[in-house]
């Protein structure tokens, strides 16, 4: 992880029951491709995506882990450094949804985030295109205010509303990067597009 001078790295993880559409939904975003075809993450993949945030040029990691509970004991050391966590359920899938207490609190276990109750959450229903809804919209952003994350839903494979979670995602992590950076260097500066120039904030 990079931080002070030099590239902003953002660590962004999605975790979630198996087959829920974690992988799906960050291939639709990265390759705008979906498969029917399901294959189980096996370990840990991540993709970097450039781009730009508040003004600011950040590569942002995105790491796609494997829900299956045997594979759950690779991903925890992934955990740290991590600068926002996705949540992921399946909207026809009340158990996915229910299956996000133990998630979250896996997350911060083995994250070990540095202020845990400020971290950045980010709720994320999938498969909004299927008809046999087990949670509603409704009861899904109930449960976000309560646990202080925010909600988005969508479809990975009527391609809707994929963006906006990894936008929402890589603001809160840009946030959550500036204050690790300036709670271990006493300052944030960031190089920007200008050559040999370092801004607090960037308007280049
Ligand atoms: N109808 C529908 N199916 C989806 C959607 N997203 C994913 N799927 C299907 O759900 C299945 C599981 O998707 P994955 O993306 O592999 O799920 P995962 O969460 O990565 O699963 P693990 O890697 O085992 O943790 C696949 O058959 C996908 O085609 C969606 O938005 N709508
Ligand atoms: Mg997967």
């Amino acid at each position: 992880m990079s931080e002070g001078k030099g590239p902003v790295t953002l660590k962004i993880i999605l975790i979630g029951n198996s087959g829920v559409g974690k992988s799906s939904f960050m291939n639709r975003y990265v390759n705008h491709r979906f498969t029917n075809m399901y294959r189980a993450t096996i370990g840990t993949d991540f993709f970097s995506k450039l781009l730009t945030v508040d003004g600011i040029s950040v590569t942002m990691q995105i790491w796609d882990t494997a829900g299956t509970e045997r594979f759950q004991s690779l991903g925890t050391p992934l955990y740290r450094g991590a600068h926002c966590c996705l949540l992921v359920f399946d909207v026809t899938s009340k158990a996915s949804f229910l299956a996000l207490e133990a998630w979250k609190k896996e997350f911060l276990v083995q994250g070990e985030p540095m202020d845990p109750s400020h971290f950045p959450f980010i709720v994320l229903g999938n498969k909004t295109d299927l008809s046999d809804r087990e949670v509603s919209g409704r009861m899904a952003r109930q449960w976000c205010e309560d646990t202080g994350a925010e909600y988005f839903e969508g479809s990975a494979k009527d391609d809707v509303d994929v963006e906006k979670p990894f936008l929402r995602a890589a603001q809160a992590a840009l946030q959550q990067y500036k204050k690790h950076t300036l709670e271990n260097t006493g300052h944030f500066q960031i190089t920007c597009k200008q050559p040999r120039e370092t801004h607090n904030t960037c308007e280049c």
